[in-house]
Formats: C-alpha cells, structure tokens, sequence
C-alpha cells in the first residue's frame, strides 16, 4: 500500500537528455553498422606521422602551420604530439594494423584553431574507409546515397560531384545533395532548386595505402568526410555551432534527446 505520511523532497532533476551531437553520433553509427562499417576510434592525441605524413601531407604543407594545428610541448627528441585535426588518423591506424578488406566508420572530436558561428576549435567528424578489390567512385557513391537516405529520412535523394582536391585522395570529389530551401527556417531534402554541402571523399592515394602497408596495385580504397555538428545543426535546426558546447542547461533540455531512445534502424533514427 501507498504511504500518505511521508512527501519525498523533488528530486534535483527528473532526468538528462541526449546532447544532439551525440544523437548523430549514434544515428549514424547506426546507418553505417546496417551498411557493414565497423565502428573505429582512435586518441585525441596524435603522433604527427599518422595525421600528416602517412597521408600524404608533406612537411612543408600549409595545414601543418601552427594557425591550424594544436601541438603539445615537445618531447624529449624533440617530436611535438598534436591534437588531431581530422579523425584520418584512426584509418591510418587501422590499416597498419589490419589486412583487406576494411571497412569502417570513424566518428570523433577533431580540433583546429577557428572560431566563429559555423567553426568551433573543437569539432566533431566522420569519416568512413572502405578498401578491397575492385572498388571505384561508383561504391562510394551508392554508399553516400543510402546514408543520405538513411539520415535525412526520404525515399530517394540526388547527390552532385563536384571534383576537388585532398593530398589523401586521388581522384577527389565533395559532394552535394539536392534540396529546396524556397521556404524559410525549412529544408525538404530529395526535391528541389538548392544544394547542401555534404562533405569531401575520393578513392584513397595510393602513396597513403602504401605508407600503411597495402599494396595499391592490388586494392583499392574509398574514404568520405563530414561534419557531425553540421549535420546535427542542419537536422535539428541549430543555427549556431557553439550553442553546442555551451552547457546551458535550457538549451540542454529543449534541443535533447530522451536517454533510452536509442536510434536503430527498425526502431527509428530520431523520435
Ligand atoms: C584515409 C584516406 C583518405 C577522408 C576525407 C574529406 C575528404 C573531407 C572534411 C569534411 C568536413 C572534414 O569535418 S570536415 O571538416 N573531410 O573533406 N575527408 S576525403 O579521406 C581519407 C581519410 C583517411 C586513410
């Protein structure tokens, strides 16, 4: 039986809330898990040969100067870690480490000194890898299009390659998905006059598959990028990327998710 003597003092909260970024995190986690990517995860820290020199990125190269990297105090040989500016350096560890085929999705913090409404020091990105033999652009355009589907939750989507240029990639190419945005603070995906930057990709050097120990006269490998924050800004409506990491605790609740509404595909991304 109830008790009627006894009032329990409120509790401080009732409960938290999934931070948006980890939604989509989780979501596509999820999407690539259905597509057959493993989950990959790497430090925080990095050893500047596996950000830069293994792929592709010579020392002289402009994204190396400290406006854009955070490095830590040098060692005792006088080496300098760095805080990773992409999350590259979890398939450059995975390849070492693993023979073909590879297949995996690596979301993670990285970090760059900028700072405004679209760029925070620290960032959130995915990148998938997929190597084997006989892949082409033609995989990985499939591979983009079923995610689109996927996350932005439609039936059919059309994505524009515009070619590009990585030091990691050859060919490269960033891609763009068809939207309208003719009505204001509203994006129907899938229809349309307007495009969405979705990300860059292309197949991987060959110099970086070798570096990493594949033979690149026999495998070929896919790899594609993009921003997390991006996506949850552009899904959720967010219109500022900082209010992400700013901890307001009404922010928190009007924009969170509730905690055991774990996105699946069969149970839905996003409720
Ligand atoms: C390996 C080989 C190739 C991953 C790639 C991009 C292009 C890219 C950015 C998108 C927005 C990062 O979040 S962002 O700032 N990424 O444009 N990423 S190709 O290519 C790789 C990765 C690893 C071994």
């Amino acid at each position: 039986t109830e008790r009627t003597d006894v009032t329990l003092p409120p509790r401080p909260e009732p409960r938290g809330t999934i931070h948006p970024v980890s939604q989509v995190f989780d979501e596509l986690t999820a999407i690539f898990a259905d597509l057959g990517f493993a989950l990959a995860e790497g430090p925080d820290v990095e050893f500047d040969d596996y950000n830069f020199t293994k792929l592709n990125i010579p020392p002289d190269h402009p994204a190396r100067q400290m406006h854009d990297t955070f490095y830590l105090g040098p060692q005792v040989d006088g080496s300098r870690h760095l805080l990773r500016t992409h999350t590259s350096p979890v398939q450059v560890r995975t390849m070492l480490r693993e023979k073909p085929p590879i297949r995996i999705v690596c979301p993670g913090r990285a970090y760059r000194v900028d700072s405004d409404a679209t760029h925070a020091p620290m960032f959130h990105q995915f990148e998938i890898l997929a190597v084997d033999e006989g892949l082409n652009l033609g995989h990985l355009r499939w591979t983009i299009e079923e995610f689109c589907k996927a996350f932005f939750e439609v039936d059919t989507v059309e994505l524009r390659a515009r070619p590009s240029f990585f030091p990691f990639t050859e060919p490269s190419v960033e891609w763009d998905l068809r939207c309208d945005r003719s009505i204001p603070g509203q994006i129907k995906y899938g229809t349309g006059n307007d495009w969405l930057e979705l990300g860059g990709s292309g197949e991987v050097h060959p110099h970086v598959l070798e570096m990493c120990g594949i033979d690149p006269d026999r495998f070929q490998g896919f790899a594609f990028g993009g921003g997390i924050d991006r996506l949850a800004m552009l899904k959720y409506g967010v219109p500022d990327i900082r209010a992400f990491f700013e901890s307001d605790i009404r922010w928190l609740k009007h924009f969170g998710f509730a905690p055991l509404d774990i996105p699946t595909l069969d149970g839905g991304l996003s409720r």
